[in-house]
């Protein structure tokens, strides 16, 4: 009934509630508010554009990222379509030669030459010729932009577009399955929390605390001697350090980052000296949901999928079951090593939603999480990390705020088990969100205060996105 008296509201003038029933505000944006919204999101993403690809933030993130284009290209898409689709064919000049979408293609500038030497992506004999990469990937979300780009194309438009990404997209899930289900379980494992594009989410945090800090990393924080990192760090130059990583935190990535490095990348050697692996919740979920697109696409192309992916993409259903824990009534995450889930809620125990392979009862149960007020149910949903968390704050990057990209995902699951006026409501408050606070790259979820960096561009991109599908 609630439901109802403010869907009516919404349509007059996108009144809305918080997701657990009990916090009603009725605040306005007009027409006019949201044309306004929709002019300064276009000229953020203008802002940010480098031809054929488009940089996160322009101070604190100046490369191309894989997930930011993908979610880049659902909002471009509606504004310029063939620059939607260069968004993503640039995303191709960074794969490598065993099929890997590195996370990061570097800029060339020279002003740029310690962020590539970092990764020293030319130790491996797969990266890519002249392209300075990372060594790692992100959450698989290319398949669902080529899709939503296609969706938007007349069907022989359509099958050009989708002739041009489906080889890269193959090879992309190939090698997910090769180099990372070396067990062929089903599950893929990650091997840096950056590849869960959540960066620093409590799951890995709490493994990284209890197990990877090495004895020099415990010593310097004994020391206090870390603190010497603030002097070489580039994001709290923008950002207020209480809203990142911790300087221990920072170290200890470096650490694994020159542990891969050392590796030149091989997954082989990587897991001979059992690193850092995790079966990640939200990355599995959103590849399930990404070899459902895979297969539309094949589909659309008349295209037979390759035999082997087929058998472990029917496995990756299945195996996804292993990270369900009945007692709490929720999925996490799993250490790839012992098999232990790692019980720290995130955002990611709502993506199951976007999977779309679970059962109608446990959805019904991640969106009474969603509702409840101790939970994801706070005044500017969706907090990246449950209240009743002890890792939960409110303006500390994937430790609490709320994201846009987050909220998209969330409302395309809702959509997807018939919570049609959870997600028109959620769609309401992320565009209210934005429009008051503007495309900052995360609100606190308390207050919904704009916290992180300022014009970011899939913030721009999916308020665009939104205000299109009302
Ligand atoms: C953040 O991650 C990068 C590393 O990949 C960073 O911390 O520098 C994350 O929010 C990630 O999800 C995002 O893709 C990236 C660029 O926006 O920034």
């Amino acid at each position: 009934m609630l439901y109802k008296v403010l869907k009516y509201v919404n349509y007059f003038s996108f009144g809305y509630v918080c997701m657990n029933h009990k916090h009603i505000r009725y605040t306005c944006i007009s027409m006019k508010d949201s044309l306004d919204l929709l002019a300064r999101a276009t000229e953020v993403l203008e802002e940010n554009d480098r031809k054929s690809y488009t940089v996160p933030a322009g101070d604190l993130y100046p490369h191309q990222w894989l997930w930011d284009s993908c979610f880049i290209a659902i909002g471009l898409r509606h504004i310029d379509i063939e620059r939607a689709k260069t968004e993503l064919l640039s995303l191709i000049r960074g794969q490598w030669r065993n099929g890997m979408l590195p996370n990061m293609i570097f800029n060339n500038d020279p002003a740029y030459s310690r962020d590539r030497n970092a990764w020293r992506s030319w130790l491996s004999p797969y990266a890519p010729d002249g392209v300075a990469t990372s060594g790692i990937t992100q959450p698989p979300m290319l398949a669902e932009a080529v899709v939503r780009i296609g969706e938007m194309l007349a069907a022989p438009e359509r099958r050009t577009w989708y002739r041009q990404m489906w080889p890269g997209l193959v090879a992309y899930h190939k090698w997910l399955y090769e180099d990372r289900d070396p067990h062929d379980e089903g599950l893929i494992l990650l091997i840096h929390p950056w590849e869960t594009g959540l960066d620093n989410t409590p799951p890995w945090m709490s493994e990284l605390h209890e197990h990877q800090l090495s004895w020099w990393i415990r010593a310097m924080h004994k020391s206090g001697a870390d603190n010497i990192v603030s002097l070489i760090r580039r994001d709290t130059r923008s950002v207020p350090a209480s809203e990142r990583f911790s300087n221990v935190e920072v170290l200890a990535l470096y650490d694994v980052q020159l542990r891969l490095r050392r590796k030149a990348y091989d997954i082989d050697k990587i897991l001979n000296h059992s690193m850092f692996t995790i079966e990640d919740l939200g990355f599995n979920a959103i590849f399930i949901r990404a070899n459902q697109h895979l297969q539309t696409i094949a589909k659309s192309l008349k295209e037979p999928m390759p035999e082997g992916l087929l058998k472990r993409i029917k496995k990756t259903e299945a195996a996804f079951e292993g990270l369900w824990h009945d007692v709490s009534g929720q999925y996490y995450s799993r250490n790839f090593i012992t098999h232990d889930l790692i019980q720290e809620p995130s955002i990611a125990t709502l993506l199951p939603l976007y999977a779309g392979t679970v059962t109608p009862e446990r959805a019904k149960r991640l969106v009474k999480m969603l509702e409840s007020e101790h939970m994801f149910g706070l005044g500017y949903p969706v907090p990246s990390v449950p209240r009743s968390s002890s890792w939960f704050d409110p303006k500390r990057y994937w430790q609490g705020p709320t994201w846009l990209n987050m909220n998209w995902l969330v409302v395309d699951g809702l959509k997807r088990y018939g919570f049609h006026e959870h997600a028109a409501l959620l769609t309401d408050l992320s565009i209210e969100l934005v429009g008051r606070n503007g495309c900052t790259e995360y609100f606190d979820p308390l207050t919904g205060e704009a916290a992180g960096a300022d014009n970011f561009s899939w913030t721009a991109a999916l308020a665009i996105d939104f205000l299109k599908q009302k």
